[in-house]
């Protein structure tokens, strides 16, 4: 990397982590050269606009792309940074499929050269960086690689995940603490003094397996902790309790964080990267496996408590409040909320009625169910049975008035001011076990 002027970078992958990185590199004076397989996209980015929603990146991607700091291609270019920001999905056994990042690595060998540093961000299996090396290794003979010689190496690779959270990307790619796990010491320096460029927070320096399983280990946490608030939402179900009260009186503690249940664990990472660490080690993670069977089921529990409330109001129309898969979001990818919805859809038809305010139009899966996407002043008028998926503001925002005479079923905890009277008696439920 040149010391003296600020490098030249290359991102690979420009999706929900690599075109915000993209823009905020470029921003912080760097020329960006950007790779996608998919030429729409590279075209939209090229036109200085965005192919995702993201708060404030569309004017930022268009400030950048006018000033000719980042432009996009489906061509690999060579550069002195290359920041790989790829897809590592699972496939039907769980386990993972890195075939985009040793796609990439390919892509990214062929026009590397000395003192060139990569860096993988995308979440991945631990010793995934080892295997970029090795590929690169393979398919460059001529450059020496960390961790394969005595010598200085002629590249540095490291791996440095991100940790951003969707709709407050921009500001976290700035701000939060960064691990930067380099193949070797020397690896790791590189990668640090080129996020230095952009980041506040503190980067702390380790070796690239510890970074790779830190980032499992971060959003395994969280699954586990949630998975933990919806066992005892279902036990809370069975005992007749209040689980948000007991929940918030709990969490007065000072050393007992409790987290929220709702209708199961959606978007792509949470309930995806738990499994990278079963796969890795299927013996020892009887607590993450079950972890993930919880919140997976969690959806059943919902839907059965759902259509207990139905039927218990005969001749009702219901409304779903929500598909996305958390408050405040357009993303309804992997969405607890929908599949809920859309199974009700399917089995009710046209008493199913759902209220989205980020979508224009209800997704493919109810196609031919008589379902109708509506506002929530016409759920307000017309429902006379709630149902609460997702915890959007304008959700929260609907006063005890408007609701007090309906039949709610809140699976986020938005409106504990509901009358519990407005609810079935739990006992007269016919849970699904
Ligand atoms: N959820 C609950 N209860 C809670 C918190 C979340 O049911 O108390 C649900 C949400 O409704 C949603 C799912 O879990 O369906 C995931 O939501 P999230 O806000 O926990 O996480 P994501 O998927 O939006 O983003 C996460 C973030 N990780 C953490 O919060 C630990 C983000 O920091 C990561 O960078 C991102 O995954 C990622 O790319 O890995």
């Amino acid at each position: 990397m040149k010391s003296d002027t600020k490098p030249d970078v290359c991102v690979v992958g420009l999706g929900y982590i690599g075109l915000p990185t993209a823009a905020v590199v470029a921003r912080a004076g760097c020329r960006v050269h950007g790779v996608d397989v998919t030429q729409s996209v590279v075209d939209t980015i090229n036109r200085g606009e965005i192919h995702i929603e993201e708060v404030d990146l569309d004017g930022l991607v268009q400030g950048v792309v006018a000033r000719g700091l980042l432009k996009a291609s489906t061509e690999m270019a060579p550069a002195d940074v290359f920041i790989i920001a790829v897809p590592t999905p699972f496939d039907a056994n769980h386990a993972p499929d890195i075939s985009y990042v040793l796609a990439a690595g390919e892509a990214v060998a062929k026009v590397l050269k000395a003192g060139d540093c990569v860096i993988l961000e995308s979440t991945s299996p631990v010793g995934t960086t080892e295997a970029l090396r090795d590929l690169i290794a393979a398919r460059r003979p001529d450059l020496k690689c960390p961790g394969l010689t005595t010598e200085t190496p002629d590249i540095a690779i490291s791996y440095c995940p991100e940790r951003v959270l969707p709709g407050r990307i921009l500001e976290e790619l700035t701000n939060n603490d960064r691990s930067i796990g380099g193949i070797t010491p020397r690896c790791a320096r590189k990668a640090l003094s080129f996020y230095k460029l952009f980041v506040r927070g503190t980067c702390v320096v380790t070796d690239s397996r510890s970074a790779e399983m830190t980032k499992l280990v971060e959003n395994a946490y969280r699954d586990v902790n949630i998975a933990f608030a919806n066992e005892l939402s279902i036990v809370a179900d069975r005992m007749g309790l209040d689980v948000w009260e007991v929940i918030r009186l709990a969490n007065r503690h000072p050393r007992v964080n409790i987290l929220q249940p709702g209708p199961g664990v959606g978007g792509h990472c949470i309930a995806v990267d738990p499994w990278f660490i079963v796969h890795g080690a299927p013996e020892e993670t009887p607590l993450i496996r079950t972890a993930r069977g919880v919140n997976d089921g969690k959806i059943h529990h919902v839907i059965a408590r759902a259509e207990a409330l139905i039927e218990a109001s005969p001749g009702q129309t219901v409304a779903c409040l929500g598909l996305a898969f958390k408050a405040n979001i357009d993303d309804f990818r992997e969405s607890p909320a929908r599949a809920v919805a859309a199974r009700l859809a399917r089995k009710y038809g046209s008493r199913i009625k759902v209220v989205e305010p980020y979508a224009t139009e209800l997704p493919r899966e109810f196609e031919g169910t008589e379902a109708e996407l509506i506002d929530i002043d016409t759920a307000l008028e017309s429902c006379g049975v709630l149902i609460v998926l997702v915890d959007h503001d304008a959700f929260k925002a609907v006063p005890l008035a408007e609701r007090m005479a309906k039949a709610v079923y809140d699976t986020r905890g938005i409106w504990l001011d509901q009358p519990k009277a407005a609810l079935p008696q739990r006992d007269q439920l016919k849970l699904a076990s």
